[in-house]
């Protein structure tokens, strides 16, 4: 993987670049649709390719090691042969999943020991066999394995985390030095920074990850973890300027799981360049559609008339059928509904980050920035 700056904005720490991956370049800032389990929710890949244009999706560790399991994933040649996406894929390492999904769990200095969500067998996650599964998925962009601790975790807490989250890197970068892709394309590793809402502990993590990015096989770049975890947004802003004031400006910057078109135009405007969330797709089978505008419920009544495009700036989805037609499938509870307000969502997401880019090569992001983010906000 090799990460190219192109852009610089004048007048924030907004940036437009370029990854390089073996299975093609990303543009950034760029967001990432999640694939958790191979697939992108209600979304067919070719959608994802014609309609969402997106340039890389997540698969996360956690649920591909549940199943279809690696033996699978080995024999079908790994994730991007048995799902068909010749894109870029990035792997989420499972520790976040495995604090969130699974209510029973074992955090030792060897890794963290869990449950199954889906048959509650027992299993363990160590730095070096997430390296390894990592692997054998065959993700272009692997995660390190980290400890996300809850955002109203005392100091001391943090710190003891941060501090484990910093041993288990060591592991995963000796372990991922030591093996090999298994399909014939590079694989990178970005490690992440953890450290609550703690700005001298973000700093020692942020230090740390700079230390070791030089020691990767494969180029690397830095994921930002532990924030949109119940601490206030202002906070969450305060510790993105804090990290990136550290990290490197020649390797890529990854928000994890963040967030709302706001929050993304607001780390954009801070420096990140890769962001990942369920939001799209998951408020979308709720029936909320995001739009430049504000955001729309689907289910209220009314849209019943409107026969006015879903979004006429949209995807050739979104202009084909109407607010009205979509309301209705949502009222008779129709898959359809569910797969078009997916679709939309997603779409919007990479155009917002593509008028990012296109902004930030101008030379004019904050000012569009300050344009449109109140009425990213506003319920229509
Ligand atoms: N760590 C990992 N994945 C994540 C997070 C994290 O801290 C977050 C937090 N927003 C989302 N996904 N490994």
């Amino acid at each position: 993987m090799t990460f190219e700056l192109q852009h610089t904005d004048p007048y924030s720490s907004a940036r437009a670049g370029i990854i390089t991956t073996d299975h093609g370049q990303i543009k950034t800032p760029i967001f990432m649709p999640v694939g958790t389990c191979g697939s992108v929710k209600g979304v067919h890949f070719s959608e994802l390719r014609e309609q969402v244009k997106a340039q890389i999706i997540l698969g996360n560790t956690y649920h591909l090691y549940l199943r279809p399991g690696l033996d699978t994933l080995r024999k079908a040649g790994g994730l991007h042969k048995f799902n068909t996406w010749d894109r870029p894929i990035l792997t989420d390492s499972g520790g976040f999943q495995v604090f969130s999904l699974t209510g029973i769990r074992k955090l030792r200095e060897e890794g963290c020991e869990f449950r199954s969500h889906i048959d509650g067998s027992k299993h363990i996650f160590t730095p070096e066999n997430v390296m390894d599964t990592e692997r054998i998925i065959g993700a272009d962009i692997m995660m390190a394995l980290d400890e996300c601790p809850p955002g109203e975790s005392d100091y001391q807490y943090a710190k003891n985390s941060l501090g484990l989250t910093q041993r288990w890197l060591d592991r995963c970068i000796k372990r991922f030095n030591e093996t090999e892709p298994l399909y014939g394309h590079r694989q990178t590793l970005f490690p992440i920074v953890q450290g609550c809402k703690y700005k001298d502990l973000r700093q020692d993590a942020a230090k740390h990850v700079v230390d070791r990015l030089g020691m990767l096989n494969d180029g690397g770049g830095a994921s930002i973890g532990g924030l949109a975890v119940g601490e206030p947004t202002e906070v969450m802003y305060e510790m993105i300027e804090v990290v990136n004031e550290i990290l490197p400006k020649d390797r890529p910057r990854y928000l994890m799981g963040v967030g709302t078109p706001q929050n993304i135009l607001e780390a954009i405007e801070r420096g990140v360049d890769m962001f990942d969330c369920v939001m799209p797709t998951r408020n979308g089978r709720n029936a909320m559609l995001f739009t430049y505008q504000g955001t729309m419920n689907l289910r209220n009544k009314k849209w019943e008339q409107d026969f006015s495009p879903i979004d006429p700036d949209g995807c050739d989805i979104d202009r084909l059928h109407t607010k009205a037609y979509l309301h209705h499938l949502f009222k008779a509870q129709e898959l359809l509904a569910l797969q078009i307000a997916s679709i939309h969502n997603l779409a919007f997401y990479l155009r917002l980050v593509t008028d990012a880019r296109q902004h930030i090569e101008q030379g004019d992001f904050t000012q569009w920035k300050r344009s449109v983010i109140n009425d990213l906000g506003r319920r229509i």
